[in-house]
């Protein structure tokens, strides 16, 4: 892990992160062409991407509901449960978000207000091949649905042989996913921007994914709604002499072991921790199963950070704006209110990074890159549209016309004036002729 002191004032600076790479321009054209290749010749341009990267291709890219359906059979009694208990917790804590349609009445008793609807249909994009993610299906339709989406489909690559997994599978049909297509990649992203013959377009797409998949939602926004760009996962760990280093190393590695190109920091006031963490680490990793993609991670991408208070610490994390962050400090309750960017925050030793991928019921499709500085985790705000309710009595317009003409006439617009001077005289009770 790269080492940054900060000390007489030196601020963490978006250069000492280096977070270039994770969208190459390669990627970004080869992810363009297939999606303007998938938005022309549509099925067959699905197939043909899903042989070159997949490996194979189903005869159908539709799953039928009974194998859907069929997986909550195959999987363990233990894991069912576990999926279960996660799904509810999800949901409850999601039901929290949900956004009412409100209005108000003023004295003249007009009424304006806010109409909540949800968007008609939306697409979970799941990453599969190598990699199962079934709680990340309960993290994306669950929102979904509790926004009231009627048309939730799920997209994601089928393993080397052409199915799906029964992880998978079975978390879609505890979700309520309502129809499953294996198919994935940049491809997929297109299918269900554009629709194909056999794939429908939605509205709106959500869900991480690796790069390529990233930049086809970039190039799809706009004539379909995506959720955000998402690039590879990060933790950032606040730590003080009180945390246990042992700890301190797991909760890095936990983030590490995600991709080669995932980002670990370590931020301190404590000279001598990073030390006794890497000695933990190094202790540690020879016996994980994921061991190279975590050493690639730390050795390549993580960052240690000294400060020589915990303002400058603070600071530090402010600017690294981490998809994760844990305050792993005395009375880390009390640093909360100083924390402003971060995708969610886990205060306090005890709270593991893993309990929020998996079951404590916030969305574990966070915004990563530093982008939380201005966004959120993935809600059921994502999946309901605002439109706004204007509706006027005769003494509303007679307040409001004056204003609303005199403004008209200073944009030269004479129809909006007409507009509304045409209703004033009829609520005045005069006429108008044409
Ligand atoms: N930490 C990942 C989510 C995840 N972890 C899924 C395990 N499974 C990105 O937030
Ligand atoms: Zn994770």
């Amino acid at each position: 892990m790269r080492r940054v002191e900060l000390s007489g004032g030196r601020r963490l600076t978006q250069a000492d992160l280096d977070r270039s790479g994770v969208l190459p321009a390669d990627v970004i054209s080869t992810a363009e062409k297939i999606v303007d290749d998938v938005r022309e010749r549509g099925d067959a341009a699905v197939r043909e991407y899903c042989l070159r990267f997949d490996g194979s291709c189903p005869e159908e890219f539709r799953v039928p509901d009974e194998v859907v359906a069929g997986a909550l059979d195959l999987v363990s009694p233990e894991f069912l449960a576990a999926l279960k208990q996660a799904r509810d917790q999800i949901r409850d804590f999601h039901e929290r978000e949900r956004e009412q349609s409100w209005f108000t009445t003023r004295a003249d008793g007009t009424m304006l207000g806010v109409k909540v609807s949800p968007v008609a249909s939306a697409a979970v994009y799941v990453p599969g091949g190598r990699a199962q993610y079934p709680s990340t299906v309960l993290m994306d339709t669950i929102p979904a649905k509790v926004a009231g989406v009627e048309r939730v489909v799920m997209v994601t690559p089928p393993q080397r042989d052409g199915s799906l997994s029964a992880y998978t599978l079975a978390a879609a049909a505890l979700a309520g996913v309502d129809e499953v297509y294996a198919v994935g990649g940049a491809q997929a992203i297109a299918a269900v921007a554009y629709g194909t013959e056999t794939i429908p377009a939605v509205e709106k797409i959500v869900g991480p994914g690796n790069a390529y998949v990233a930049a086809a939602k970039r190039y799809v926004s706009g004539d379909v709604g995506i959720d955000m760009v998402a690039g590879p996962s990060e933790v950032c760990v606040l730590a003080d002499a009180t945390a246990d280093p042992v700890v301190v190393a797991a909760d890095l590695m936990a983030q590490a072991e995600h991709d080669p190109m995932a980002s670990c920091y370590l931020v301190t006031c404590d000279a001598e921790l990073p030390e006794r963490v890497l000695v933990a680490v190094e202790r540690l990793v020879s016996q994980s199963p994921r061991e190279k993609i975590t050493r690639t991670s730390l050795d390549e991408r993580g960052v240690i950070v000294v400060a020589d208070s915990l303002d400058a610490a603070v600071d530090a994390v402010n600017v690294v704006a981490p998809e994760h962050l844990e305050l792993h400090c005395e009375d880390a309750m009390a640093l909360l209110g100083r924390v402003r960017n971060a995708g969610a925050i886990f205060v306090g030793a005890w709270s593991s990074e893993p309990l929020g991928d998996y079951v404590a019921g916030p969305n574990h499709t966070l915004p990563t890159g530093g982008t939380a500085r201005w966004a959120n985790p993935l809600g059921v705000y994502d999946f309901q549209k605002r439109s706004s309710v204007i509706c006027y009595t005769p003494e509303g317009l007679l307040a409001d016309a004056p204003a609303a003409q005199t403004l008209a006439q200073a944009e030269g617009l004479w129809a909006h004036a007409l507009s509304v001077g045409l209703r004033r005289r009829i609520a005045e009770g005069g006429t108008f002729d044409v």
